[in-house]
């Protein structure tokens, strides 16, 4: 069988327009304000109106609308969707089936990179042992049906990458706030600015079939290793641990029974979206 897909020629270039899906979100927030200091230009989508010179609302589960809204741009940073835990039938539309939809866009439209917000919520059942620093390389263990449409979209970008040549850097990201909020976050913290290296170096680095890479600061009770992202180009330049005082004195240490201490998706993995426990 003869698939209809543009013509998929390497180019030296580096992507220049990018098409931002959750724009109106904290993380596309961040992103809005800083990928345009890197050269990019954007071009906004959410559900939600975000003001920008070039603004789309609409649904991911809308496949005509994705598919207009990647057409012309360069690479894709895919944000959009549900950030927390929720029913199994809210991740499948939005997560799974529009995350599908945004493969099946860049497919046809012959773009070739997406940056895939992932989550560490994708391995959020990892352990944490206190051994060697945890690499990119494992899972899926998922802790959530959250996590799990995550994972399924760590593996279509596998499946797109291998099949159809489409790009991807998944961006296992552990906590993007503007500050840590928990003494997890010690660990966890991805700064703003630090996201928006990390975007970068997954955008620009050459030649990356499908890559996972951890996301996160450069932490100094980091449990994540960040090999991978490095080996991109990915150079942080924050450390959580400027909040430690502050943070450790209003909330004490973490308890080691508690999921925070115990596993890579920390309180995740005690999330129940339909509260029958
Ligand atoms: P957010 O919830 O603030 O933003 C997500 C955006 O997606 C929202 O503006 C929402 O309107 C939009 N959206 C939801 N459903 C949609 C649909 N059906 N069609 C179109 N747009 C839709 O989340 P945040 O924190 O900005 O995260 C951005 C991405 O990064 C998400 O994919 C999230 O899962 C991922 N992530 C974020 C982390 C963090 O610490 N902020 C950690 C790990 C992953
Ligand atoms: C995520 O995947 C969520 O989108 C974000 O809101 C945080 O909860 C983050 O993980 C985290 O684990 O801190």
């Amino acid at each position: 069988m003869t698939l209809m897909t543009p013509p998929r020629t390497p180019s030296p270039d580096p992507p220049r327009t990018l098409l931002l899906t959750g724009a109106a979100g904290g993380v596309g927030g961040f992103l809005r304000a800083s990928l345009p200091g890197y050269g990019y230009r954007l071009r906004l989508a959410d559900l939600k109106p975000v003001e920008g010179a070039e603004s789309l609302v609409f649904d991911l589960r809308d496949a005509d609308a994705v598919r207009a809204a990647v057409r012309g741009v360069d690479a894709v940073v895919h944000l959009g969707g549900i950030s927390l835990e929720d029913t199994f039938e809210a991740v499948l539309g939005a997560n799974v089936q529009g995350t599908y939809h945004l493969y099946e866009a860049v497919r046809r439209e012959g773009i070739r990179r997406v940056v895939f917000a992932s989550s560490n919520h994708a391995v959020g059942y990892v352990p944490l042992t206190g051994g060697a620093p945890i690499g990119s390389a494992v899972g899926p263990r998922p802790d959530t049906y959250y996590g799990l449409s995550k994972a399924f979209g760590e593996n279509l970008a596998s499946l797109y990458a291998d099949k159809y040549g489409v790009e991807t850097v998944s961006l296992r990201i552990g906590s993007c706030f503007p500050e840590p909020r928990s003494v997890r976050m010690l660990a966890t913290w991805l700064s703003p600015a630090d996201c928006a290296r990390l975007v970068h170096a997954a955008l620009t680095a050459p030649d990356v079939g499908h890559t996972v890479v951890n996301g996160i600061s450069a932490n100094t009770r980091a449990w994540w290793d960040l090999g991978s992202a490095r080996a991109l180009g990915y150079a942080p330049q924050d450390d959580a641990e400027a909040y430690a005082e502050a943070l450790l004195a209003a909330h004490g240490p973490l308890d080691p029974a508690h999921p925070d201490a115990r596993y890579v998706g920390g309180s995740f993995t005690l999330a129940d979206p339909h509260g029958t426990g």
